[in-house]
């Protein structure tokens, strides 16, 4: 069953993907079953998509309570779950106004246009010519403007031509992105901790200098907390260790808790008020069935304080990490329940080996295993984790 399964995604799926041979067919909080019934802890959490774990019983509640009333109106007419999952965004923000998409990708394009629009009527840069600052290593998503900014030489071969407007620099740098602002600079665009890069965590201080460098150049700061907001990182946001606050947060995974995809520009009424009739839209953005998943998503990650809870299992596990004894491992890293293992050899065959151990787990950027199981795992699961750990890395 298992291999036919295998064999038919490869005969008949494109093979944009290279998953580990483990086929899911159910999952409950952290843990999932495989076809076979062998259990795995989630350690990926779909990239944080799943900080209220598998079917969250809340969230899937009002999934299927909406699905019987009403899912899908487009925003030719108004739905009565779009109001209250606007209002409880902002406020869950501290901002003004919600723009609701579907996809983190498409979350990222909705802020580079507001950024851009932004800078002209605003800023007065001359048409065509508004500049975004992005960082060295980034990762915003697939699309095609995106992919022209990314550094990663997989992501954008045979793929262009590109979107122009965009200028590099060094992650952390604040120094560096002060040097690269121009007369033309609309927005600073970034991730708190860049995950797929292999979890790399800025210098303290370094949020706190890009909000004052931004404020003082009037340029915008585009938090992309896609995977890093929503309690992950130990805090609601990233950005909230330095207690900053950006002018636009992007969000998207967690904030449907792992049920459908939902993201959203959340920011002030001078940013998103660019926006007039026309000028942006999705069928399928802020549809009822993804507002009122949202709204369950984002009071589960309130009600059960799923940030507090990351920061203290997360600085737990942290400490077992750095307990283990091999000479493999290179660096140990992470904020919240966001950890990253780096190796000094190819992480793949590592992951392979947690996979026969019951630990689903993903290598980022070939030295890295990511370690981010869901917010609502129990301490009894990640000392269970930990012993695998040192099963493979010091057995
Ligand atoms: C894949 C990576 C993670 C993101 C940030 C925007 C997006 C993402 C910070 C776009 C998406 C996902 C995409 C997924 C794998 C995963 C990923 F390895 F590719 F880089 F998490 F680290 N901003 N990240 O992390 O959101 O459009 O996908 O909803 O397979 O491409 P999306």
């Amino acid at each position: 069953m298992t291999h036919q399964l295998i064999e038919m995604e490869n005969r008949w799926g494109a093979h944009n993907y290279h998953p580990l041979d483990v086929v899911v067919e159910r999952a409950e909080g952290a843990w999932v079953q495989a076809t076979g019934g062998k259990r795995y802890l989630d350690c990926l959490s779909a990239y944080s998509a799943l900080n209220q774990g598998h079917r969250h019983p809340r969230i899937f509640a009002a999934l299927v309570e909406q699905a019987g009333r009403v899912t899908l109106t487009s925003r030719a007419f108004r739905n009565d779950q779009l109001p209250l999952f606007c209002e409880e965004l902002a406020q869950l923000c501290g901002m003004e106004a919600v723009l609701p998409m579907n996809t983190g990708a498409e979350a990222v394009e909705t802020a580079i246009k507001a950024a851009r629009r932004w800078g002209y009527l605003r800023k007065a840069i001359p048409a065509d010519r508004a500049e975004i600052v992005v960082c060295r290593n980034n990762f915003h998503g697939r699309t095609t403007t995106i992919t022209g900014f990314s550094s990663e030489p997989a992501y954008r071969d045979g793929f262009g031509p590109f979107t122009p407007g965009f200028v590099e620099v060094p992650f952390g740098d604040a120094d560096a992105l002060e040097a690269a602002i121009s007369e033309c600079a609309c927005a600073f665009l970034f991730e708190p901790i860049q995950c797929e890069a292999g979890i790399l965590i800025p210098p303290d201080g370094y949020l706190r200098r890009i909000r004052e460098i931004c404020t003082r150049h009037r340029v915008l700061m585009l938090a992309d907390e896609i995977q890093t907001g929503l309690g992950r990182t130990g805090k609601l946001f990233a950005c909230d260790h330095e207690d900053v606050r950006p002018d636009v947060f992007i969000l998207g995974k967690a904030l449907s808790g792992g049920f459908y995809p939902v993201s959203a520009v959340v920011s002030s009424r001078e940013v998103l008020g660019v926006f007039g009739p026309g000028s942006h839209g999705s069928t399928y953005g802020g549809n009822p069935l993804a507002c009122a998943v949202a709204r369950a998503a984002i009071r589960v990650v309130v009600d059960e304080q799923l940030a507090a809870r990351s920061a203290e299992l997360g600085a737990w596990l942290l400490e077992e990490l750095r307990g283990i004894r091999s000479p493999v491992i290179a660096d140990v890293r992470g904020k919240g329940l966001l950890t990253g293992l780096e190796l000094k050899t190819l992480a793949r065959p590592y992951c392979e080996r947690l996979l026969e151990l019951g630990v689903l787990c993903k290598e980022t950027h070939t030295h890295t295993i990511r370690l981010a199981p869901p917010l609502v795992v129990s301490r009894d699961d990640l000392a269970w984790l930990v012993g695998r750990l040192r099963d493979v890395f010091e057995g």
